[in-house]
């Protein structure tokens, strides 16, 4: 079974992630979104709302799975038997670092490959840093995250 995980902090979920999520499980046979559990960064977003989050957009996706994990990435992959990493590029701005984290994951395992995948160009500028800017200020989400969580993130970023 061809397995991939798809890891990040979704803090929250936007819909660059999500253009990614919808690419990406047309290649495997399993997609597991992984959300890290970061004690070191405070998020605005717990664990366990931006897990519900991603559970409900992937709802009726029978190839995707949404968990949380801690540690290191590469020992949460074998554990989930996947040989793949995605992470999605959205200019060359993010190129060095999901380099620099590709080639230091392949060197602690080298059975895992890294797949970038870009969204489709209208998400290049979306990040969740921005909606968070952009939503504890009352602005239009509209264009940023799913429509379907669009009321619930607004709603806990201007509590
Ligand atoms: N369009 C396309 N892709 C996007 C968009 C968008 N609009 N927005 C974000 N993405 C991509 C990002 O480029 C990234 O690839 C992925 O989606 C997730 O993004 P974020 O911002 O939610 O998550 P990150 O980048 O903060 O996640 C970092 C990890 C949690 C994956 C990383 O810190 C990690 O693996 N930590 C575990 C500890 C570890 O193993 N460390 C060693 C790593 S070498």
């Amino acid at each position: 079974m061809r397995t991939a995980i798809y890891p990040g902090s979704f803090d929250p979920v936007t819909l660059g992630h999500w253009d990614i999520i919808q690419r990406a499980e047309k290649l495997v046979d399993r997609l597991v979104v992984a959300v890290l559990h970061n004690p070191a960064k405070t998020a605005a977003f717990t664990v366990e709302e931006r897990v519900a989050m991603l559970r409900d957009l992937v709802g009726d996706h029978p190839g995707v799975e949404v968990t949380s994990f801690h540690g290191l990435l590469v020992d949460f992959a074998r554990s989930q038997g996947a040989q793949f990493i995605v992470r999605g590029v959205r200019a060359f701005s993010d190129f060095e670092y999901e380099f620099q984290m590709a080639l230091m994951n392949r060197k602690l395992a080298p059975e895992l490959e890294t797949v970038f995948l870009m969204p489709k160009e209208k998400y290049s500028a979306v990040s969740s840093r921005l909606v968070r800017e952009i939503g504890s200020m009352g602005g239009n989400l509209a264009d940023l995250v799913p429509e379907k969580l669009r009321e619930r993130i607004a709603g806990r970023l201007t509590a």
